[in-house]
Order: structure tokens, then C-alpha cells, then sequence
């Protein structure tokens, strides 16, 4: 039976990576994020190289809880089946201290990350295909597992997701769908230019010197996890590039 992956955010970095490495192992894909320019391209690109495939796009900004419903309620048919779910859509805005920081910063990290990630699961739990093995994959970061200076809000919204796995991990048990939290170190994506709104130069200096994780590193961790015999679940998976040993300590 072909399975169906759910990625969330797989316009860019791991969660399209994760779409790069699932479609070559022959999974049936899902993916939404805002920029669906950026989706079409990658359904056309991965159609190509993978025809026996099928792949679903739509649009959606998993802050809008409307949206979010009516989109995941308002799939075909042949889409209402999923197999896993991988919450990876998120961001980090800002490198302030709290007296410094920003509330709209602050405001879109706790809406997409937190409220983002409740109100896909809740539409997408529904659809999971509990009979024949279902998963929800949460990115957590090691900014889940400790907090680093200025890191205050966006490490509050992984410890959430943290807390949100353990619970959903709970809440599911009954049902059988197992649930992980995969918590990178640093990877280099769009995610540093994110967090300093666009500035390219500052982005690219977090990984001077350092060789980071990339986002098919993430992508075939996701794999291995997903691909676990049936009686066996990974909880957690903390995963750092070799030269990184905390949040905030690096050889470079
Ligand atoms: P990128 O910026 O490269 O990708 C983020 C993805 O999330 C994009 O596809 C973006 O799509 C999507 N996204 C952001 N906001 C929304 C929204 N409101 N609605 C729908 N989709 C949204 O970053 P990464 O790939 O690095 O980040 C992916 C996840 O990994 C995040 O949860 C991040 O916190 C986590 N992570 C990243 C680490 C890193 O060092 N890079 C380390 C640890 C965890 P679009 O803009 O088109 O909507
Ligand atoms: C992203 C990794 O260290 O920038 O979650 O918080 S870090």
C-alpha cells in the first residue's frame, strides 16, 4: 500500500527536503505553506523525476484557524487518508532580549508554531489512517531542550511544541498513532533569514565557519524514524551537526 505523507512549511528548507526524500522512496505527498508558486514548482519537479507518484498542494497559513479547517475539511476524496503528518511549518523572528523584543515577532512565532501546529493537528488526527500505521512528526530544536540568550520567545514556543508532543503522545495512545519530536541543532535553510527579516548578510554569518546540518540530514532522519516496525516508536530525537554541542556552543 503506497502511503501518504502530510508536510506542512514544504516551500522551503526541511520541510521540502522532507518532500524530496519521501517522494524518492515512493510516498504519496500532501504539502501546503503559503507560497504555492513555490509548490507548484516543487510538484512539478518531483512529478518528473517520480511519476508513479501523486502529490496535493494547496495554500494555507496554518496561523488562520478558519483556513486551516475549511482547507484540511475541503480535500478530495481520494487525499482524506494520511499516514503521516509532519508538523514542520515555523519560524523564528528576532534575536532580542525580552525588555527588547518585538510582540508582532513574538505574535507570529507563538501563532505559527504553537497555535499553527495545534489547529493542523486537529483537523488532520481525523484523517489518519489508524489501521494500517499512523505518525505525527513534530519539529521541535534543541531550543526546545534549553534556552539560550535572546532565544526567550522562540525557545518558549519549542519547549511548547515539546510539551505538545509528550501530550499528544498521551491523548493518541488509545488510537496507536504514534508521535516523535525531531529537535535539530542548527540547519542551514531560509530559517536564519526569517529570523532576521530578510537580512541575507547576518543569515549567512550564524554559519560561518561550521558545517550545519542540512535539511535532507533532517529529511532521512524523518525517514528512519517513519520507517520503524510497526510496535516501535521514537519518542524524540535530538540531532546537532558535529560541531555544535549546545544552542549556543560551536566550533567553528
Ligand atoms: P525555512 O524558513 O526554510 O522553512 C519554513 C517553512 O515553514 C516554509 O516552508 C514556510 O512556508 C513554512 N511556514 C512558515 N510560516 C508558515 C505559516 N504561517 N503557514 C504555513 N507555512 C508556514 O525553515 P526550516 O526549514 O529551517 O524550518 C522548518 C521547521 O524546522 C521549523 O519549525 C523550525 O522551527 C524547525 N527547526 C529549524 C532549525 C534550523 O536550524 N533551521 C533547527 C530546529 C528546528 P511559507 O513561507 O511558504 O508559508
Ligand atoms: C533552530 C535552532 O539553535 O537557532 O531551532 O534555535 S536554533
Amino acid at each position: 500500500m503506497t502511503k501518504t505523507v502530510f508536510i506542512t512549511g514544504a516551500s522551503s528548507g526541511i520541510g521540502r527536503a522532507c518532500a524530496e526524500v519521501l517522494a524518492k522512496e515512493g510516498y504519496n505527498l500532501l504539502l501546503c505553506a503559503r507560497r504555492l508558486n513555490r509548490l507548484e514548482a516543487l510538484k512539478d519537479e518531483l512529478l518528473n523525476m517520480y511519476p508513479n507518484i501523486q502529490i496535493h498542494i494547496f495554500e494555507l497559513d496554518v496561523r488562520n484557524a478558519e483556513q486551516v479547517q475549511s482547507q484540511i475539511d475541503g480535500l478530495p476524496q481520494e487525499w482524506r487518508k494520511i499516514n503521516v503528518l509532519i508538523n514542520n511549518a515555523g519560524l523564528s523572528q528576532g534575536l532580542d532580549s525580552i525588555q527588547d523584543g518585538n510582540i508582532g515577532d513574538w505574535d507570529r512565532m507563538i501563532d505559527t508554531n504553537v497555535k499553527g501546529l495545534l489547529y493542523v493537528s486537529k483537523s488532520a488526527i481525523p484523517l489518519l489512517d489508524i489501521d494500517n500505521g499512523a505518525h505525527i512528526i513534530n519539529l521541535g530544536s534543541i531550543a526546545g531542550k534549553e534556552v539560550y540568550p535572546n532565544g526567550n520567545v522562540y525557545c518558549a514556543t519549542k519547549h511548547a511544541v515539546d510539551a505538545l508532543t509528550k501530550a499528544m503522545r498521551i491523548d493518541l495512545l488509545p488510537k496507536g498513532i504514534k508521535v516523535t519530536s525531531i529537535d535539530p541543532g542548527m540547519v542551514e535553510t531560509e530559517f536564519s533569514e526569517v529570523r532576521f527579516h530578510g537580512d541575507k548578510e547576518r543569515a549567512k554569518s550564524v554559519y560561518n565557519g561550521v558545517q550545519p546540518l542540512t535539511g535532507i540530514d533532517i529529511a532521512e532522519t524523518i525517514l528512519f524514524v517513519i520507517t520503524r516496525p510497526a510496535h516501535v516508536n521514537i519518542n524524540d530525537l535530538l540531532i546537532m551537526p558535529t560541531a555544535q554541542a549546545t544552542g549556543t556552543i560551536v566550533n567553528r
